[in-house]
């Protein structure tokens, strides 16, 4: 605090004035307050913000030590001809500091005003952070609608692991180690060699390993990704998913596989449309066929007017199907003089390609939104 007219008079002076002519001398004479004022204009005027003014108040203005609240008390003190004279320049001296304490008051705070202005800026104008609405992939939507038809005719859907043990994916599935399709031109073999761990080549793993974990009869889906060594063209991806059925029960039969098939027809290209089995091979199950379904677009009038869907075929593949090898059934701990069982499979993106005129099935797993969009929010 710098030197106020506060440092030459204390309180006990003023209790105990003598000085003869007390209003020429004392806190209230013309040099006091006029140090007063100095002092307390000094104060306001160095006051660099807010906080220092508000001391610079208790010291100057109206602080109980401040000179001229000091000042006003030694008032009654004085003479009753001095105190008029004395009280007027009191006043003046008080208005004057309260006057600039004022107008510092008024530029500090719009001093405060402007930095926090500044300081707490929001651009009202930048582009919101939205989260845009995703959509949903057309091979879940495809694979939900497959599933909901197996669920209503009493199916559970299975899952299993990506990374297959070699045995669920070949062995138990009746591909002996000279198979073709064992070879690296075609599976993709996972670190370290020879630890027998594929990619699962296909879902028919998921339906050995439900047949051994589940009680009979076993009615089950099996959805999912699956993985093979192919080179990338317009309707081969090295990822594609599955989608395979498997039934296995007392008594059943190719008839029972045939409707079966025919509700999973309708499902996914419409109703009334006839479907056909070709003889077919695979490793897995005795007899195999082919399933085709007729084409839902020239419904197998090709013969008269061109068709892009099925190339004049009149019949759209499906996929494969037949009854499972006893081979499987006794893989995987199933009676196969009691029990019987048929299977299917078909790859989505492909059924997805048919049914939707996709062309290129690499626009499956590009994530490109703008593909995905058209598909709607069926399902
Ligand atoms: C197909 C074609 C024919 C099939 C067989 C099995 C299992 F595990 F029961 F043996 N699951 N899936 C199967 C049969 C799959 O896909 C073209």
């Amino acid at each position: 605090m710098p030197a106020s007219a506060n440092d030459e008079f204390k309180t006990t002076d003023l209790m105990t004035m003598t000085d003869p002519h007390p209003a020429a001398t004392g806190p209230c004479s013309p040099e006091s307050l006029a140090a007063a004022v100095a002092a307390g204009l000094d104060a306001v005027a160095r006051a660099a913000d807010l906080a220092e003014l508000a001391s610079v108040r208790t010291a100057h203005v109206d602080g109980r030590s401040a000179p001229l609240v000091l000042a006003r008390r030694a008032l009654g003190e004085l003479p009753r001809e001095d105190r008029a004279e004395a009280g007027r320049r009191l006043n003046e001296a008080l208005a004057t500091v309260r006057d600039a304490f004022t107008a510092r008051l008024a530029e500090l705070t719009a001093a405060r005003d402007a930095r926090v202005l500044v300081e707490e800026r929001v651009d009202v104008t930048l582009p919101a952070r939205r989260r845009r609405p995703g959509a949903r992939h057309p091979i879940a939507v495809l694979t939900e609608r497959v599933v909901d038809t197996f669920v209503a005719m009493g199916y559970e859907v299975a899952e299993g692991p990506e990374v297959e043990h070699d045995w669920f994916n070949f062995e138990a599935l009746n591909m002996h180690p000279d198979h073709p399709a064992r070879s690296e031109h075609d599976t993709l073999y996972v670190e370290p060699e020879g630890a027998g761990r594929v990619l699962r080549t296909h879902t028919s793993p998921v339906q050995v390993r439900a047949l051994l974990s589940r009680p009979l009869p076993v009615y089950v889906v099996c959805p999912g990704r699956t993985f093979r060594n192919d080179t990338i063209d317009a309707t081969h991806s090295p990822v594609f998913g599955q989608l395979e059925g498997l039934a296995v029960d007392e008594g059943i039969t190719m008839a029972d596989l045939r409707g079966t098939l025919e509700a999973f027809a309708s499902a996914l290209f419409g109703t009334n449309l006839a479907t056909r089995l070709r003889p077919s091979f695979f490793p897995f199950t005795e007899p195999s066929a082919e399933l085709d379904v007729q084409c839902f677009n020239c419904r197998g009038e090709a013969a008269r007017q061109p068709c892009r869907v099925c190339s004049d075929e009149g019949w759209i593949e499906l996929g494969g199907c037949g009854m499972v090898d006893p081979n499987v059934l006794r893989a995987a701990g199933v009676d196969a003089s009691r029990y019987s069982g048929f299977a299917f499979g078909m790859g989505l993106e492909r059924a997805a390609m048919i049914r939707h005129g996709v062309r290129e099935i690499r626009d499956f797993v590009d994530g490109d939104i703008r593909f995905s969009l058209p598909f709607g929010i069926e399902g």
